[in-house]
């Protein structure tokens, strides 16, 4: 006979109140015996924490964010009468430094290979929700550290296991091979000279938030694995600014806050139409290009633990306004850490926006498997010469990287020209 049971956090030694960074399971789903429920994250290690019976999920009692101890109850699972144990083994799970000495073989935990960041996919990791892949949090932290996608790695451990053994396999064979498509990287540089700092003087050793390691290990993929080339351009937004504020004041009482940006949005879009291989992907092999006939633009959201990368859904199919709600909407999300990864997903271009700060050009790196991102800087009034005077213009700077495999220079820069033209009349924007 079906019998409810709850599943509760088993002892994790010292740690309390060590968060979740992933919940596995949802109400409704069978699970197996050792099967991860969630993973949890403390200073020094990551830690799975596995089904102590078969059954089916009845209730998720915690969240990603929920802070556990022993004690806390997980969830509920239906069971059947034959099941014994109603309570988890402890499986912590070593640093990965630390199951480098053993290659993972005697760790007990079989986990979905998803990667223990469901909220956080601030440049474009492909995401890795298939749940076929089995490794351990810390073989997917050493996964993750190298850019390796474990859905690709082959396993040999115990149940299908992926071992630190094969992820180093994997990145082997892949530096073995000569490079294309859209796989590995095959740079070999040498390492980073470790430097004791405090021979020189006082410091201080933070570690990096969660958001910077993750986004740091996707930046460095992209930056040595994608050909950039950026191209600046401007925009005379003197007309537009005008429009803008007029709208601006028009739509502030209902909370509404009417910036460049917006207009951005729509106009990438319609430049996007003009010239569709800004609205692609590489396929897997390197040899075809993906068209997506969807418009999902990221909008790269500065917040205090680091870049986040939340995209905005059928830009071409909104109107002004209807975008400002929504990019103020996901701004706050993003800082406030509420935003799920889903709401991070499925982008098919970037813009960078650091014109509320300042600077007049930058590189901006491309958020894979996207094929160009566009930077915008601080708008300034410059004098343009126009018929035989100067005139004092608002000039918007504008830098687009691409990826030279897709675009070429000449298509870059109609690309520009066209948004500043755009920009510069924005009735275009209804064409
Ligand atoms: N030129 C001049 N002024 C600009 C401008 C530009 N290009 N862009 C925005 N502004 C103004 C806005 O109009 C606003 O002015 P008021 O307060 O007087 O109305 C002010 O700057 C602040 O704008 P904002 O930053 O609040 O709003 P936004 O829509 O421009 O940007 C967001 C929203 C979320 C993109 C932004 O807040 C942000 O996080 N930017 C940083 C992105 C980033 O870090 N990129 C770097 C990635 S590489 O590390």
């Amino acid at each position: 006979m079906a019998e409810i049971k709850q599943v509760l956090m088993p002892d994790i030694g010292d740690s309390k109140d060590v968060p979740v960074i992933e919940v596995m399971v949802k109400a409704g789903d069978t699970v197996k015996a050792e099967q991860s429920l969630l993973t949890l994250e403390t200073d020094k290690a990551t830690m799975d924490v596995p089904a102590p019976f078969d059954g089916v999920v009845k209730n998720v009692s915690v969240k990603v964010g929920d802070k556990v101890s022993e004690g806390t109850l997980i969830l509920l699972m239906e069971t059947s009468a034959t099941e014994t144990s109603a309570t988890v083994s402890p499986t912590t799970t070593p640093a990965p430094e630390k199951e480098a000495e053993n290659s993972g073989a005697t760790q007990s935990v079989a986990a979905p290979a998803a990667p223990a960041t469901p909220t956080v996919a601030p440049t474009g990791l492909p995401s890795n929700h298939t749940g076929k892949a089995h490794a351990s949090p810390s073989i997917r932290h050493f996964a993750r550290e190298l850019g390796v996608d474990l859905t690709r790695v082959k396993s040999s451990g115990e149940k299908g296991r992926i071992t630190k053994n094969d992820v180093q396999s994997f990145v082997k064979t892949a530096l073995a091979q000569p490079q294309g498509g859209t796989g590995g990287v095959g740079l070999q540089v040498s390492a980073m000279p470790v430097v004791d700092f405090s021979k020189f003087g006082v410091i201080e050793t933070k570690p990096l938030s969660r958001i910077k390691k993750l986004s740091g290990a996707n930046l460095h993929r992209n930056w040595v694995s994608i050909p950039h080339i950026t191209q600046h351009d401007e925009a005379d937004i003197t007309e537009m600014e005008v429009f803008r504020k007029e709208l601006g004041e028009e739509y502030s009482k209902q909370g509404i806050k009417i910036t460049p940006l917006v207009f951005l949005l729509k106009a990438v879009v319609t430049a996007m139409h003009q010239y569709p291989n800004f609205n692609s992907s590489l396929d897997a092999s390197g040899e075809n290009l993906v068209l997506k006939k969807y418009f999902h633009i990221g909008v790269a959201v500065d917040t205090p633990d680091g870049l986040m990368v939340p995209v905005l859904r059928d830009v071409d199919q909104k109107g002004l306004v209807q975008l400002a709600k929504e990019l103020g909407e996901i701004s706050v999300k993003a800082r406030e850490k509420k935003l799920p990864a889903t709401a991070m997903q499925g982008g098919c271009f970037t813009i960078s926006s650091l014109g509320g700060i300042g600077g007049t050009a930058f590189t901006p790196i491309i958020n894979a498997p996207e094929v160009a991102i566009l930077g915008v800087s601080k708008a300034s009034i410059k004098p343009v010469f126009k018929e035989g005077e100067f005139e004092p213009r608002l000039i918007l700077p504008l830098s687009l990287s691409y990826d030279h495999r897709v675009i070429d220079g000449a298509e870059a820069v109609r690309f520009t020209s066209y948004l500043g033209s755009v920009l510069s009349d924005v009735r275009r924007l209804v064409l």
